[in-house]
């Protein structure tokens, strides 16, 4: 029996993704995934928002393979709290095809950051999603941002597009290189040059310390197409966000699949389906040799100097 009830109405993720029609650049990296426990293994945290589906490293690595993929940085999930040994033993397990990103609390200890460093992990989160955490303050934030750049750490932020105004400040005066999810959470339903996401886009000009992941169409999407059933031109609204920042700072964007896609309502996509998204964002090799390889091997394989 399971040791966990998954929240009601989750999603699965799909089992049988279709084969992508797009082929990914050798040694290409989904620089955005998760695991989740399992949970008899590695307990979800007590004080977590969701409890998922179990999906573990195992199936990530099949995925990777499925996908034409060769690495994976996986970013801690807010259902494992900070608690991150279910991402430090994926990293550990991937005979060094997977970075980590971890979370930590204020008292995480020298050691307990170096035996992260050492499993594979290259930066923290921050996240200021209400509904997944209760973020934490920003003094205490600050002084994570300092312990970790002994280690040449990186800080990948989450947050909702209304709230990069009050967070500007914060964000800018990091001292790291910090890495978006998601483009800001852009509502698509506005104009792709209308006043929201062009203070995004500036944030990105006036900080040359800040990159961003174009992942998640599933998730921004308002007319879709979803990714399933076959469709290989999925997310079309997301499209001209994404190719706007791709084409703007080529050399600040990383992509990933963001397997197992925790908190969806309407849909699951097809993972197949999301990697033929890529082309439509990243329109020639050269951009998508930077968006797949290049920058994120700067970023989490920095010693193989690609
Ligand atoms: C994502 C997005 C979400 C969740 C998490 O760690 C998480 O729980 O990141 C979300 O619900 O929007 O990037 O996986």
């Amino acid at each position: 029996m399971a040791t966990f009830e998954k929240t009601p109405g989750w999603l699965d993720w799909n089992a049988r993704p279709t084969k992508p029609e797009f082929t990914v650049p050798p040694g290409s990296v989904d620089a955005h995934c998760h695991v989740f426990g399992p949970g008899d293994e590695f307990p979800f945290a007590p004080e977590r928002k969701y409890t998922p589906c179990d999906a573990g490293k195992a199936e990530l690595f099949a995925l990777r393979d499925h996908l034409g993929f060769a690495r994976n940085v996986v970013v801690q999930a807010t259902c494992h709290g900070a608690d991150n040994r279910a991402m430090a033993d994926a990293c550990r397990a991937s005979g060094g095809r997977a970075r980590g990103v971890a979370t930590v609390r204020r008292g995480v200890s020298d050691r307990e950051l170096s035996d992260l460093h050492e499993a594979g992990v290259r930066g923290v989160r921050f996240n200021f999603v209400r509904r997944l955490v209760d973020t934490a303050p920003k003094e205490e934030l600050i002084d994570i941002a300092e312990r970790i750049r002994s280690h040449g750490w990186h800080v990948v932020v989450y947050f909702e597009a209304e709230d990069l105004a009050e967070l500007w400040d914060f964000l800018g005066a990091l001292p790291a290189v910090v890495v978006v999810d998601h483009m800001g959470r852009p509502d698509v339903t506005k104009p792709v040059d209308g006043v929201d996401f062009e203070l995004f886009v500036r944030f990105l000009r006036e900080h040359e310390n800040v990159w961003t992941k174009v992942s998640c169409p599933e998730r921004l999407s308002v007319e879709g197409p979803p990714a399933v059933n076959g469709e290989r031109r999925a997310y079309r609204d997301v499209v001209p966000f994404a190719r706007r920042v791709v084409e703007t700072f080529p050399d600040r964007v990383l992509w990933g699949t963001d397997w197992p896609h925790p908190n969806l309502k309407q849909h699951m996509p097809d993972d197949g389906l999301l990697v033929d998204f890529i082309p439509h964002i990243a329109t020639t090799p050269e951009l998508q040799k930077k968006l797949l390889v290049t920058n994120p091997m700067r970023l989490y394989w920095p010693e193989q100097n690609m």
